[in-house]
Formats: structure tokens, sequence, C-alpha cells
């Protein structure tokens, strides 16, 4: 039952004016259910998010809806039935993040928490808005890329002359450019040149995104004989090198590092090597379980997570993949 608001004030003042009414009897504090909402549910980092977040509901004791909010329409919708589902709030990686400032008004009109993950909401003002974030150390990440792709040249002895950097780009989201022009910038700085670095922009952030971008970049550079390639994803990288072994190079001549490691298991555990050589590996779990956990304790306990979390990420090749998952808790 809503009472209104004129009932509400004078029943505020009554209290107060009698010093020394009871306040009534706090309500019985409620079983928390939060949303997790992603944009890509197909994609093997987000179904790992929802694998951790769902132990978290286990481990902490709250209900978890699960979501899959691939446009502004399905968000928007997913937070009206959240509500209507008693939610106290919801954790959300945004298919586009400049959505922010609807998502946060309809959070509010209803009363939501909420925290985002993966991908930063932009206000109106083209700034990072002040709600509560857990994302990856893109650029870091993209330095640890760019460092390894040039070593792995080197150890090949691939020369400048014939090599290409082969990047499938997504400026339009913030981590995605920062991990891209991370590989960059530390691929530059270990004298890779700059004039070899050929970009193509991805319309979709997935395998065939990543495969479309890279067939960009070899039509425009037929030329290049061995290939260095990168991206915002295992997706990305997976799909360019795709693209170029599609054009009949070798694996030996194509150095493919992703950002993800879900994706990039899979592959190294085909028999022969391919061109995808590493990926950085970062934490679903992390983004899973701790995002779902610090909303659960904001909205439990009243205390609010930190304003932002970055995460890093741990090199892992075809070669060091199964120790490096074995040290992180991930394999037997
Ligand atoms: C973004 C990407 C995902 C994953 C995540 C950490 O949301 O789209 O593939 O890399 O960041």
């Amino acid at each position: 039952m809503k009472m209104s608001l004129a009932v509400l004030a004078v029943a505020g003042l009554a209290a107060l004016g009698s010093g020394c009414v009871k306040s009534p009897e706090p309500a019985k504090p409620e079983r928390v259910k939060i949303g997790f909402l992603v944009k890509q549910p197909e994609e093997p980092w987000f179904q790992n998010e929802w694998k951790f977040a769902t132990k978290a509901s286990a481990d902490l004791g709250f209900d978890l809806v699960k979501i899959g909010a691939v446009d502004g329409e399905r968000v928007l919708t997913a937070i009206d039935s959240l509500s209507a589902q008693g939610a106290q709030g919801f954790v959300i990686c945004t298919p586009d993040v400049r959505l922010g400032p609807a998502i946060v008004a309809k959070a509010r009109a209803h009363g939501l928490k909420v925290m985002s993950v993966d991908d930063q909401f932009v206000g109106a003002d083209g700034k990072f808005m002040d709600v509560p974030h857990m994302g990856i150390s893109a650029r870091e990440i993209g330095h640890v890329v760019g460092k390894a792709l040039h070593e792995e040249m080197t150890r090949r002895g691939f020369r400048s002359a014939e090599t290409g950097l082969c990047l499938p780009t997504r400026d339009e989201l913030d981590t995605a450019r920062e991990r891209t022009e991370g590989v960059v910038e530390a691929l530059v700085a270990a004298g890779f040149p700059a004039d070899r670095v050929f970009k193509a922009p991805q319309k979709t952030t997935d395998v065939p995104g990543g495969m479309d971008a890279g067939n960009i970049v070899l039509t425009q550079h037929a030329d290049v004989k061995k290939w260095l390639v990168a991206g915002m994803n295992d997706e990305a990288v997976l799909g360019a090198v795709r693209a170029i072994e599609g054009r009949g190079v070798k694996p030996a001549d194509i150095v493919g590092i992703g950002i993800g490691g879900d994706v990039a298991r899979v592959e190294f555990e085909r028999g022969q090597p391919t061109g995808l050589y590493g990926t950085v590996l970062i934490s679903p779990k992390r983004h899973g379980y701790e995002t779902s956990e610090l909303l659960f304790r904001w909205i439990r306990d009243g205390v609010a997570p930190p304003a932002a979390t970055y995460t890093s990420g741990i090199l892992m090749t075809r070669d060091t993949a199964h120790a490096v998952m074995k040290e992180q808790g991930l394999t037997e």
C-alpha cells in the first residue's frame, strides 16, 4: 500500500512534534534480488560472468535474474520488469555506453541501485558517469599485448618492412579504444614502425565483426607477408586471424594475441598451432562474482561499492595456457 506524500508529511511532523513517538518497526528486510544484464549473452565472456554471478548468489543467498539485453529498448524494458519482480538493483554491461543517462534515470525512477561492468556509462557531456564500475585496465592490458607481439615477431625473425599489424578497432567504446591504443603505443615504443599499423573499424564486436574488419585491411594491404594481429577481445583477433589464414598465410607467419581467454583456450586445444598465438587472460570471476557481491552488500548493508575498479590480466600463449590457468585456479 502506498501512502500519499501529504499523509507521510503529516505523520512525520506529528512524530517530530511529540518528540517521543516510537518510530514504526522497520520493515522486515526482503530477500535481495538483483538483475545481471549483458549486451551479448552468447559470448563466452558474458556466459562466464553469469556463471560466477550465479555462484555469488548461491554463496551469499540472494536471487539473481540473468537478462540478455542486446539493445536499448530491451535494456529499458528489462529494468521495468526487474522492478515489477521486486528486484532492488542490477549490474549491467550495456549494449551502448551512451544509454547511461537513460539507464540511470529509469533505475532511479524505480529506486533500483545500478553498477556497470566492462563498459562504462558515458554521460551527455561525454564524460564517464558517476556510477560504480568494474572494468579491465584496458590500456595496460593493451601494452602487454603490444610488447608480447613485438617479442614474438622478433623471436620469429619477422622484418618490419614485410610485416603489418592488422587491427580491428571499436573506437566508440572507450574500453576498446584504450585497449587498441595501448597495443599500438607499446608496439611502436618497442620499435615497430607506426606506418605499418593498419586499422579497420569493427561493426560488431564478435568473430564475424573481426573477420570483416580483417578482410578490409587485407584487401588494402595485399603485399604484406607476415601479420601481427590485435584487437579489443579474443573474438576480434580470432576473426581477423581467420581472415588472414583464409588468404593462405601460414600460422607461422601470423602472431595474433587476443584479450579475454575463453575463446583462445578453445583455439589452443586444437591439434595444430593456429594464427592465434596468445591472449591476455582476464577474470570473468571478478567481473561476475565481485560486482554481484558489491551490489548485494550495497542493497543489504548500505555499503556503496568503490567508484571504479580496474582489473588486470595475465599473458598466456598456447604453450603456457595450461600452467597459467592452473595457477589461476581455472583448471586441474
Ligand atoms: C567488453 C567486451 C567483452 C569483454 C569485456 C571485458 O565488454 O565487449 O568482449 O572484453 O569488455
